[in-house]
C-alpha cells in the first residue's frame, strides 16, 4: 500500500509536520519506515546465509532507507512544504559505532547488497552499547569517551528470541535485537541480528572507556573491542566472541529445524561466513552442540560443519591474526576447548609441518588455522592480497588446499556511497546515461562517451566545488574548522596504523611547511585532510595523531603558510563524515606499504565520487591501476614483491634513507622547537626515533617517490580539463567495486543459496 507520511501522521492523529519539533519528525519518521517495511516478506530460500562478524559499522540509516524503499524525494518534498528540511532531520540521528573500520564498513555493504539482490542473507553480531569510542581531542591528544548511541527508540526491534549461554563459571542469557535491511527497491528484506544480555550496567563505566572489566555478566556488550593489551582485556574479548557464535549457533539451528531439518543435513540449510577470525569458534560451538544434543558422531560433525563455512581472511599483518592462549580460553569456554583439542589431534595425525597447526607449541591456539582447515572456502578480499595469502602468507595451507583458496574483491554500496552521499553527481548520471546503473553498476562504463566533452568536466567542477561548500559548512558548524573551497582538497581518512602510513602524509606536510618557509610556495591551497582513531592501546598510532595535531595548529595559525597550506584532522572520523568528506575531495591518499592494506574500500568510494588516487600498488589500488590505466592514477612506491623479499632477508635500514636529501630536514622538525612548544616532548621524540631506527612499516623507503608523485599531481589539477578526464574516467570505471558484484560472486562461487 501506497501511503506517504502525511497520511501515516494522520492516520495516527498526529500533529502536522510544520507543528513538529525536528526532533519529532525524526522519530515519527522512524515508525513510519519501520511500518513501511513491516509490509515487506523475509527472503526465502532453502539455505540460509549467516554472516557473522564482530563488527556492522551501519552508519545512520535514515537517508539509507528512504533511499531504498525509494521515497528519499517523496518525504523530502513533503518536509519541504511543511517548511522543514530533511537534512537537518539527518543530523537528529546518532551514529552507532558498531565498528572499527574497513572490515564493519564491508559487513554492512554486505547486508544491504544480499538484500538488494533478494539473497536470504543475515548479518549476525552483537550489539554493543557503548560502541567503539568517541574520539575528542584536548592538548593536541586523542582521548576516548564512550559512545551511546541507543535511545528509546530507535532502528533496534526487540524479538522474544533469546538463548542461555554457558561458560566456565556462569550462564548468561542473551536476548536478540534486530534491525530491518531493506534492499534496494525490493519487496523483501532481510535482518541484521545483534544478541545483547539482559541488563547492562552503565556505572560499570569508570573514567574514559575505563570501566570494570571483571563484571561479565553486567559488560559483556559494553563496548567494542575493549583493550586487549592486558589479560582481562582479552578474556573480555574471548567472553564476546563466544557468546556471539553460541548464539549465532543456536539461531542457526532454530532456523534450520523450523524449516525440516534432521541436522544431519544442516549445510543444505545454513552456510556461515566468517569474517575474520573474531567469529571462529562458531566452528567449534556448531560441532559441540552437533555431538553433545543431537547425537551426531565427532566425525560426522565436522563434516557438516566444513561444508557449511566459509573463512574470509582480511589481512596479512600477523598481529592480527588472532591466536588465543589455550589456558584463556579454558578459563572462559571449557567446553569448547575440548572440541578444539580433538581437531588438533587431527590435524596432528595427518600433518606434521609446525606452520599449519591449531594449537601451537606454546599452547596458543591459532584462530585462523582452525578456519582453514574446518571450512570450505578461503578467500581474501583483493586481487593481490588472495595472490599474497596463496603464494606466501598462507603458502602452506594453499598447497594442501589448493581448490579452497579464491579471491572476492571488495566493494561498496552505491545506494550510500553515492546516491545517499552525493546526490547532485548521482542526478548528474541519470541525465547522462540514464538509471540503468542503480541496478547493473557496469553501465557507468557508458559515461566514457563523456571522456572528452568540455561541458561534462565544467559540470562536474561545479558540483565537486558545491560539494566543498557544504563540506565547509558542515565543518563550521560541527566542528569549528573552516575549510577553503578554492582550495585542492586532499584527504586521508581511515583508521590509523603505521602500514597506512599517515606518517608518510604527516612528512609531506612538513616538507610542505618548510617549503613555503623557504619561498618556496604551491600554485593553489591545499587542504590536506585527515581522519581516523586509534585503538587507546597502541601508542605510536596515538604519537602520530598528536603531529597531525600540532602540524595543524602551527600551520593553520601562521599567516605566511596558512594562505597556501590547511592541514585538519577532524574529530571523531565515522560513517557520517565519511559522507561528507568524500564527495567534497580531490586527492585520495592509499599510500599504504605494498603487501599490507588487504583491500582498502575508502579506495572505491572516493573514486566513485570523483577524486583521483594517489596510491602504492597495493591491495585494491591494483585493480584500480588496472581498471583506469596508467594515466589515470597517480602510482609511486616499492612494489609488493621487492617489499616482501625486504622483510624476509630484513633488508632495510630506515637511517639509509634517513640521510637523504629532504628527508632528514622532515623528520627532524618533529622535534624542532616549535612543534615541542605546542606538543608533548615525549610523544614527539619517541615518533622521530621510531622513524630513524625501526621505521617497521618503511615510510622512508617512498617518501621521496611519494613527494614528487604528489607534486606531480597538484601541477595537473591546474590542467582542468586534464584532470576531469581523468576523474570521468575513473567515475566510468568505478561500477566493478559495486558490492552488489562481490555479493553477486559469493553466492555463484561459495553460498549458492539459489
Ligand atoms: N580490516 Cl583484520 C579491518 O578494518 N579490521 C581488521 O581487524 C582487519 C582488517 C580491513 C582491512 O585493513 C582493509 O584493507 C579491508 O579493505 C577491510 O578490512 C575489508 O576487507
Amino acid at each position: 500500500m501506497n501511503y506517504n507520511f502525511t497520511d501515516f501522521l494522520q492516520k495516527r492523529n498526529e500533529k502536522q509536520i510544520s507543528e513538529m519539533t525536528n526532533q519529532e519528525i525524526y522519530y515519527k519518521l522512524l515508525e513510519y519506515i519501520k511500518e513501511r517495511a513491516d509490509e515487506k516478506t523475509a527472503n526465502k530460500s532453502k539455505k540460509k546465509i549467516y554472516y557473522i562478524s564482530a563488527e556492522f559499522l551501519i552508519g545512520k540509516l535514515l537517508s539509507n532507507n528512504l533511499i531504498n524503499l525509494g521515497i528519499y524525494k517523496e518525504v523530502r518534498e513533503e518536509l519541504k512544504a511543511a517548511g522543514k528540511n530533511l537534512s537537518h532531520i539527518e543530523e537528529i540521528e546518532v551514529e552507532p559505532s558498531l565498528g572499527n573500520g574497513g572490515l564493519g564498513r564491508l559487513a554492512s555493504c554486505f547486508v544491504d547488497s544480499m538484500s538488494t539482490l533478494g539473497i536470504n542473507g543475515e548479518g549476525v553480531g552483537l550489539n554493543y552499547h557503548c560502541g567503539l569510542f568517541k574520539q575528542v581531542f584536548k592538548n593536541n591528544e586523542q582521548k576516548a569517551e564512550p559512545n551511546y548511541w541507543i535511545e528509546d527508540q530507535s532502528w533496534l526491534r526487540d524479538t522474544n528470541i533469546g538463548y542461555e549461554v554457558k561458560f566456565k563459571n556462569f550462564s548468561l542469557h542473551s536476548k536478540l535485537k534486530r534491525i530491518d535491511i531493506l534492499g534496494y527497491e525490493k519487496d523483501t528484506k532481510n535482518y541484521l541480528n545483534l544478541f545483547d544480555i539482559k541488563s547492562i550496567d552503565y556505572n560499570l563505566i569508570e573514567n574514559g572507556i575505563s570501566f570494570d572489566e571483571e563484571n561479565i555478566e553486567e559488560n559483556l556488550t559494553l563496548f567494542l573491542y575493549p583493550d586487549d593489551s592486558t589479560k582481562k582485556g582479552e578474556l573480555l574479548r574471548i567472553y564476546q566472541q563466544y557468546f556471539m557464535v553460541s548464539n549465532a549457533a543456536r539461531l542457526i539451528i532454530a532456523e534450520a529445524t523450523e524449516k525440516g531439518s534432521n541436522i544431519h543435513d544442516l549445510a543444505d540449510y545454513a552456510f556461515v561466513q566468517i569474517n575474520d577470525t573474531h567469529p571462529s569458534m562458531v566452528i567449534p560451538e556448531l560441532i559441540r552442540i552437533m555431538t553433545e544434543e543431537h547425537n551426531i558422531s565427532f566425525e560426522e560433525a565436522t563434516e557438516i560443519v566444513t561444508k557449511m563455512t566459509g573463512y574470509t581472511n582480511h589481512t596479512i599483518l600477523a598481529e592480527a591474526l588472532e591466536k588465543w592462549p589455550l589456558d584463556y580460553l579454558e578459563e572462559v569456554v571449557p567446553n569448547i576447548v575440548e572440541i578444539i583439542k580433538k581437531l588438533d589431534k587431527v590435524i596432528k595425525a595427518k600433518y606434521s609441518d609446525e606452520k599449519v597447526q591449531i594449537i601451537d607449541e606454546q599452547n596458543r591456539v591459532h584462530m585462523a588455522n582452525m578456519d582453514i582447515h574446518f571450512s570450505s572456502s578461503v578467500n581474501g578480499v583483493a586481487y593481490l592480497h588472495t595472490e599474497i595469502l596463496k603464494n606466501s602468507e598462507l603458502k602452506e595451507f594453499y598447497e594442501i588446499y589448493p581448490n579452497k583458496f579464491n579471491n572476492k574483491t571488495n566493494g561498496i554500496t552505491f545506494r550510500r556511497w553515492l546516491e545517499s552521499c552525493n546526490e547532485d553527481l548521482a542526478d548528474y548520471f541519470k541525465e547522462l546515461i540514464g538509471t540503468g546503473y542503480l541496478k547493473d553498476a557496469e553501465q557507468l562504463n557508458e559515461l566514457l562517451k563523456f571522456a572528452d566533452d568540455k561541458n561534462v568536466y565544467e559540470k562536474l567542477a561545479q558540483i565537486k566545488h558545491e560539494n566543498k561548500i557544504k563540506l565547509k559548512k558542515y565543518l563550521q558548524h560541527t566542528q569549528g574548522i573552516v575549510i577553503d573551497e578554492n582550495s585542492i582538497i586532499d584527504t586521508q581518512i581511515k583508521r590509523f596504523h603505521e602500514y597506512k602510513r599517515q606518517q608518510m602524509n604527516a612528512l609531506y606536510v612538513i616538507k610542505k611547511y618548510l617549503d613555503i618557509k623557504n619561498g618556496k610556495l604551491p600554485e593553489r591551497k591545499i587542504t590536506v585532510l585527515f581522519g581516523g582513531k586509534a585503538a587507546p592501546a597502541y601508542i605510536i598510532a596515538q604519537d602520530i595523531i598528536h603531529l597531525i595535531l600540532c602540524l595543524s595548529e602551527i600551520i593553520n595559525n601562521d599567516p605566511e603558510v596558512n594562505k597556501y597550506l590547511n592541514v585538519y584532522l577532524v574529530e571523531n572520523y565515522n560513517v557520517g563524515l565519511a559522507e561528507k568528506i568524500i564527495p567534497a575531495t580531490d586527492i585520495s591518499e592509499q599510500i599504504s606499504l605494498a603487501s599490507k592494506e588487504a583491500s582498502g574500500t575508502g579506495n572505491m568510494k572516493f573514486m566513485l565520487n570523483g577524486a583521483l588516487t594517489l596510491g602504492t600498488m597495493d591491495g585494491a589500488n591494483v585493480e584500480i591501476h588496472d581498471l583506469v590505466g596508467d594515466d589515470n592514477i597517480y602510482i609511486f612506491g616499492k612494489q609488493s614483491d621487492e617489499i616482501i623479499k625486504l622483510y624476509e632477508t630484513s633488508g632495510y635500514v630506515s637511517k639509509d634513507y634517513y640521510k637523504q636529501d629532504g628527508i632528514k630536514e622532515a623528520v627532524d622538525f618533529i622535534t624542532s622547537d616549535e612543534l615541542i612548544k605546542v606538543g608533548n616532548k615525549e610523544r614527539l621524540e619517541r615518533l622521530q626515533n621510531e622513524l630513524i631506527n625501526k621505521d617497521w612499516f618503511m615510510t622512508l623507503i617512498d617518501f621521496a617517490d611519494y613527494y614528487n608523485t604528489k607534486e606531480r599531481m597538484f601541477k595537473d589539477y591546474e590542467n582542468k580539463d586534464l584532470w576531469y578526464k581523468k576523474v570521468i574516467n575513473n567515475m566510468a570505471k568505478a561500477g566493478f567495486f559495486s558490492s552488489d558484484r562481490t555479493i553477486a560472486q559469493y553466492e555463484d562461487e561459495i553460498w549458492k543459496t539459489k
